[in-house]
């Protein structure tokens, strides 16, 4: 297709019906329908029987129904065919092409498979002559079978193609939504919500638009998501009911993502007992708070069977928690797992636990240590339906962060890591902000040192027993859904991680790119694959360019966490001070001289993070005060590590709206326009944080620019 023909693009690119009744389109995000071209083109036959095989059966139908091709649902006999998607138990067919693709699926798994089984949720892809065969175990696997064949295109149909076997390597990839169902006076309807209104809750009640669900459940399947918290963390009246008066609204929704393999958690009120039971306690250790939390658990599991579980934060930013009562927070997860357990269900308990009324002026508290004092202690102590949700840095999803120590402090307790796909610190949906690289950083973190187990290892756990993953959605009701389109890569390669956090995320993000922008919907292909690379790459890096210098952190506006404030957290009773003064910068969190934060980290990275001399660049003045004189191993001194930085970074996002400029007219026209609106945004707010960053170290330091550039 030549860029002549792009106005048809809309009509290649979209669904053909607007989702929500009259109202404005919905972008497919990585699904559009030309990405089943591939698939919907050929003849299928799926073979087996469930409600996820239902759902399989829907999708190919679809794709079919508009490429042209076939598909039958077993039984069917003697039809000629390109695909087969099986069930490994489904009974034999008299087909003999489609029990010779079954065969090769066999003795592939025998090959690939060591020994290990398919499991619940995995697939093996194989040729046999002109057929491509998916064998499950289970439903599920059939489903992210076919996500697979939909990702590879014509490649799942090249002859040559050798055997794969695919198996997540955590159990529960998991997302929470800080959605309110009652619009909150100050967070709004999602607290670090980015993407308009939640696609859940609408001014205090259910939104009833299940389609929209339903879509977003295809989105979240296709990339390996199978777990949703859908409230908040910060539990207020209207949400605590979701637990009992609601709970008709959750069982909906969960109607809903059950179609996908996707479970329901829910965010609960460790008050619950008192907000919604009437009890004068909810000390974890009383019993009628047990049996409390016990029988509105199992109303729970009557009305949704496959329940997944709650989602904690306790005696956290105002939240109640067991400190009330003098008990820890091993006594308050225990109470609900215990009321969980019977069901299968899981409690995931934020370790997110902080003093959030520090007095700056007091030099020893420390909120980075915060996480690991409340939590290393109580390893050993939780129940095996516990896991101890742990944010990825010890501080709030900075930028750049150390990694959290409580991750390789608690080897007898299940962990999750828990990251942030909304981009509260990251640029809110307005700066183009690719997290691949950083998580994936944070996943092959080896806290034992190089060489040693990673956190991907922990979450991972012993025969898959580890916590999983976690994330912030960042999804909303805007019809791009993330509010900057590109964002969505975010999402994407958050439930690809999860599915195998060893993946290149680079490769990711192509896998992202071809899906969205289809080559054969595409003018050039290429052009926009390498554009897109371009601009999204190394931008969670720029990002860091012009924002907060060395992982120092925060420098953000107070409440709204968007744009430059240098000082705007200095004198408050958040915990997040940088301490600059007009000899040097920096957070001492050594044990020599400062907070003892350094301790935390098992022998390797103690020492490292300890010294100046040692510790990463990146992270010297979370690390150290130190002069701006100081010399990086870069060679560059701290003040004109800043200097650099700040005006590289703005070069960089004033190039990534250039080189978008190239794909006017190439690619969806609203995309272009959206995507280019927020690039406008971008430049004009890292030119503020360079400006205003520049200016304070000047003004604090007086060392000038060793390259005369403007500094106010
Ligand atoms: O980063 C902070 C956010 C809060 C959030 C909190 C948390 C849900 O600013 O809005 O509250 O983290 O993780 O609980």
């Amino acid at each position: 297709m030549n860029a002549e023909e792009s106005v048809d693009l809309e009509q290649l690119m979209f669904v053909d019906e607007p989702m929500d009744g009259d109202g404005p389109r919905v972008h497919p995000a990585w699904l559009p329908p030309e990405a089943f071209r591939s698939l919907g083109a050929r003849r299928v036959l799926l073979h087996g029987e469930g409600l996820l095989v239902d759902t399989v059966l829907d999708e190919v139908s679809r794709a079919c129904a508009r490429y042209g091709g076939l598909v039958w649902h077993s039984p069917s006999w003697d039809v000629d065919v390109d695909l087969v998607l099986a069930l490994r138990d489904a009974a034999e067919l008299p087909n003999p092409s489609v029990e010779a693709a079954r065969a090769a699926g066999e003795a592939a798994l025998v090959e690939l498979g060591d020994g290990e089984t398919l499991g619940d949720e995995g697939f093996v892809l194989a040729r046999a002559g002109d057929v491509t065969v998916v064998l499950a175990d289970a439903p599920a696997g059939l489903l992210y079978g076919l996500f697979h064949v939909v990702r590879l295109c014509a490649a799942a149909f090249d002859p040559a193609r050798p055997p794969e076997w695919h198996r997540p390597a955590l159990r529960r990839r998991m997302l929470n939504h800080w959605d309110n169902v009652a619009v909150h006076p100050v967070m709004g309807q999602v607290e670090r919500g980015y993407a308009g209104g939640s696609i859940f809750w609408r001014d205090g009640r259910s939104r009833g638009d299940l389609d929209r669900v339903r879509e977003y459940a295809r989105l979240l399947a296709s990339c390996g998501v199978n777990a949703i918290s859908v409230n908040n963390v910060n539990v207020a009246r209207t949400e605590a009911l979701l637990l009992t008066e609601r709970l008709g609204d959750v069982a909906e929704i969960a109607d809903v993502l059950r179609r996908y393999g996707i479970r329901v958690h829910l965010s609960v009120s460790f008050a619950a007992p008192v907000l919604l039971g009437g009890l004068s306690t909810a000390d974890p250790l009383d019993e009628n708070v047990r049996v409390w939390w016990a029988a509105t658990t199992r109303r729970v599991y009557e009305r949704i069977p496959d329940f997944g579980g709650y989602l904690v934060k306790a005696d956290s930013e105002g939240q109640p928690g067991p400190f009330t009562y003098g008990r820890d927070h091993a006594d308050g997860a225990n109470l609900l797992a215990e009321a969980l357990a019977p069901h299968g269900g899981v409690v995931h308990w934020r370790a997110f636990v902080y003093n959030h009324h520090q007095d700056w002026r007091d030099r020893s508290t420390d909120r980075a240590r915060a996480a690991y004092d409340h939590f290393a202690p109580l390893d050993g102590r939780f129940r095996t339906n516990v896991v101890v949700q742990v944010k990825f840095g010890p501080v709030d999803f900075q930028t750049r962060e150390p990694i959290s120590p409580v991750l390789a402090a608690m080897p007898a307790t299940r962990l999750a890591v828990e990251l942030q796909v909304t981009q509260e610190y990251t640029g809110q949906q307005r700066h183009v902000c690719h997290l691949g690289p950083w998580w994936s950083e944070v996943l092959s973190f080896a806290p034992w040192g190089p060489g040693g187990r990673t956190i991907a290892d922990v979450v991972t756990g012993e025969a898959g027993a580890g916590g999983g993953m976690v994330a912030v959605a960042n999804v909303g009701d805007d019809p791009f859904w993330t509010g900057h389109p590109l964002a969505q890569a975010n999402l994407y390669t958050f439930g690809r991680l999860a599915w195998d956090p060893r993946r290149d995320p680079t490769a990711i993000l192509d896998e992202w790119i071809t899906l969205t922008f289809p080559p054969s919907a595409t003018a050039d292909a290429e052009l926009v694959r390498r554009t897109l690379h371009e601009i999204m790459d190394d931008s969670w890096r720029t990002y860091e360019r012009y924002t907060a210098p060395l992982g120092v952190g925060f420098m953000v506006n107070p409440g709204d966490h968007y744009g430059p404030g240098v000082d705007g957290y200095e004198y408050t009773r958040w915990g997040t001070y940088h301490f600059a003064d007009r000899d040097g910068v920096g957070v001492d969190r050594s044990r020599a001289s400062g907070t003892g934060f350094t301790g935390q980290y098992p022998p390797y990275w103690a020492q490292v993070y300890e010294s100046p001399e040692s510790c990463p660049d990146e992270l010297l003045l979370f690390f150290h005060h130190v002069p701006y004189g100081h010399v990086l191993h870069s060679g560059s001194t701290v003040i004109q590590h800043i200097y650099d930085t700040h005006f590289a970074g703005v070069e960089e996002v004033t190039a990534m709206r250039r080189r978008w400029q190239r794909l006017n007219g190439m690619i969806d026209p609203s995309v272009y326009e959206r995507v280019a609106e927020r690039l406008e945004e971008q430049v004009r707010c890292a030119t503020e944080w360079r400006d205003q960053i520049n200016t304070y170290f000047f003004r604090k330091s007086g060392v000038p620019d060793e390259r005369g550039r403007d500094i106010y």
